[in-house]
């Protein structure tokens, strides 16, 4: 019996980069995914199908086995932790940078800094890597906000251009890392069903060489 093979995409901006590079290993989805409300897809062989979920999902269900393999934001596998995953393959998509922001202008911090973010464990470490003493406030979405507000002094987020940044009064000070969407694969698949998964992982490597 051929074995099923399950791929969790992250929905959002990184699907529509993500698409292509699964056509490369000849992957496609039997219907239109963002024109779709079905969590589940099947694709052009049986035995593969598709699964459509948050973006910070993903490294969960992958590690846990809800899924056999994924693709995620680095900053998500980040603030996972990325146990109980190999990631075979740097997408080079969606790319981005994980960044401290303050108020533009904003002058040194008296007594302990507060900082604002939805990527708390990349945080603590961050500043726990610079013996800088900091309150991480967890937030879920629209962190420019939190300093504007008096909220927290800094924000951790991703930036790309740095429209939303400026356009809150705010600016980028320190560089945390360069962000782009990992193939990533849970162990028990990895050894399981590796002929399945090697050459999907060799024809969407060699999709991203071919792109660079
Ligand atoms: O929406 P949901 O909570 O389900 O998840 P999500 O917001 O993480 O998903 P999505 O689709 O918005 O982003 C998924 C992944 O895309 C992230 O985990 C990153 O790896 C990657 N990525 C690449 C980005 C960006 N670029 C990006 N610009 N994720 C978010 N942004 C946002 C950022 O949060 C900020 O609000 O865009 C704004 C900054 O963009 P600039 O161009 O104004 O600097
Ligand atoms: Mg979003």
């Amino acid at each position: 019996m051929t074995q099923q093979l399950t791929i969790a995409l992250s929905k959002g901006r990184i699907l529509e980069e993500t698409l292509p590079l699964l056509a490369a290993a000849d992957i496609f989805p039997a219907e239109d995914i963002s024109r779709s409300r079905k969590l589940i897809f099947d694709t052009n062989h049986p035995h593969i199908r598709l699964m459509v979920i948050r973006a910070t999902d993903v490294p969960t269900y992958v590690e846990y086995g809800g899924a056999d393999m994924g693709v995620s934001g680095k900053d998500v596998l980040m603030e996972h932790g990325g146990q109980g995953l190999y990631e075979p393959l740097d997408l080079e998509i969606s790319r981005c940078k994980l960044m401290v922001a303050g108020l533009k202008n904003a002058g040194r911090v008296e007594g302990r800094m507060r900082v604002a973010t939805k990527f708390v464990n990349v945080t603590r470490e961050y500043y726990a890597r610079l013996g800088t003493q900091v309150d991480i406030i967890k937030l879920y979405g629209a962190m420019e906000l939190a300093p504007v507000m008096g909220l927290a002094d800094r924000i951790v987020d991703i930036v790309d251009t740095g429209n939303t940044l400026r356009a809150n009064g705010l600016e980028a000070m320190e560089h945390i890392a360069d962000i782009s969407s990992r193939l990533v694969v849970g162990q028990p698949a990895m050894k399981m069903k590796y002929e399945l998964i090697q050459p999907i992982i060799e024809q969407m490597r060699a999709a991203v060489i071919a792109k660079r």
